[in-house]
């Protein structure tokens, strides 16, 4: 049997019309999936990753890009921009492609990762590179589409963020229940905003009796929202979440007080070793800014916050293999030797007589 595709198995909850183009290149129904090894680490009753990368650009701007571009068609528009720190751009350009749109897309000059860059190429979009960052592709983003019929797909759209709400509703439908909390990385607080959107709808559609505390995390380098007040030169090895002036500010920060949770921040040190340990301990490769949830949680957990009997679920973004740069400098390098057996054996005797020394 064929999945029901995102706009039709949520239609009651997102803005469909029967006018709506039902599109689909397989958007949402992503793994939650239970840790093996950070739940027992942490001490925690029951923690989920939820694989927003394995949406079809690899990232879960599909789930609100699919809404957004559909209500774009049925409006009449031709053409599609946004600026991006490199996933909305993707999966702008993939969608735009299925309909046959004109997809402008304003990036960060040298400051997207790789693979996203190489996925709006293919996808055949067309790439403006400023000198800039994100937070000023987005002020020009804005005024072109008050000038010209040009439909803006940024999560300043309100029907991305109605998409992006879906995989609160998913992860209610696969756990039965509301978690107890949602840690979440925070960029332009769109996703984080969704999310609470989300898990309200549940409970006033009777799905759920609970909502979870929603646990944001920014890149310390840009935390616009921890520190109280704009930052005009965001830094952090993540760059997905290089901003500095977060479009939804204040939707966050009432997601944050409407759910008693908080937004914290991480080091980009917190942020690679979350990374980290997030591939070596449980298999899962997310990309820098998507373990800014997992660096918090490790945060809170190593300053003696008790999550025992507590039901936790990280949200990984996006897949790893967008930034091979950071994979690479951030890893140990492969062991180079000669195309011999002895050569390869040597190495392999180290790592046993290491594996059977270790505790
Ligand atoms: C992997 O693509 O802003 O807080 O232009 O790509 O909703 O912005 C990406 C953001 C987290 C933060 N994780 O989400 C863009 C862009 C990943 C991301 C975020 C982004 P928001």
């Amino acid at each position: 049997m064929v999945e029901k595709c995102l706009l039709v198995k949520y239609r009651d909850f997102l803005p469909v019309t029967p006018q709506t183009p039902l599109i689909t290149i397989g958007e949402g129904n992503t793994p939650l999936v239970r840790s093996q090894r950070l739940e027992r680490e942490i001490g925690c009753g029951e923690l989920y990753f939820k694989l927003e990368g394995c949406n079809p650009t690899g990232s879960f701007k599909d789930r609100g890009m699919v809404v957004a571009v559909a209500k774009a068609v049925e409006a009449g528009n031709s053409a599609i921009i946004c600026a991006s720190t490199g996933n909305t751009s993707a999966s702008a350009a993939a969608y735009g492609a299925v309909c046959g749109l004109t997809v402008y897309v304003v990036v960060p000059k040298g400051n997207i990762a790789l693979g996203k860059l190489a996925q709006a190429l293919v996808y055949d979009a067309r790439i403006v590179a400023i000198d800039g960052n994100f937070d000023k592709a987005l002020e020009l983003v804005r005024v072109l589409t008050q000038k010209y019929p040009i439909a803006l797909v940024n999560s300043l759209n309100p029907h991305r963020i109605e998409g992006q709400k879906t995989a609160a509703f998913e992860i209610v439908d696969k756990l039965g229940v509301a978690p107890d909390y949602l840690f979440i990385p925070v960029g332009n607080a769109g996703n984080i905003t969704a999310y609470w959107r989300g898990f309200v709808h549940y409970k006033q559609a009777g799905r759920s009796a609970t909502t979870p505390r929603m646990m944001g995390f920014e890149a310390e380098g840009s935390a616009a929202i921890v520190k109280g007040k704009p930052i005009s030169n965001p830094k952090t090895v993540a760059s997905a979440i290089r901003i500095g002036n977060p479009a939804s500010w204040e939707k966050a920060v009432a997601a944050r007080d409407e759910s008693g949770g908080m937004i914290g921040c991480v080091a980009d040190e917190e942020i690679l070793n979350a990374y980290k340990l997030l591939a070596a301990k449980e298999g899962i490769f997310g990309e820098p800014a998507s373990a800014a949830s997992v660096a918090g949680l490790l945060k809170l957990a190593h300053s003696g916050h008790n999550f025992s009997g507590k039901r936790v679920v990280c949200i990984i973004t996006g897949t790893g293999l967008k930034d091979p740069d950071t994979a690479i400098h951030t890893a140990k390098p492969p062991m180079e030797v000669a195309a011999e057996l002895g050569a390869i054996e040597t190495l392999i005797v180290q790592g046993l007589e290491q594996t059977n020394r270790a505790p």
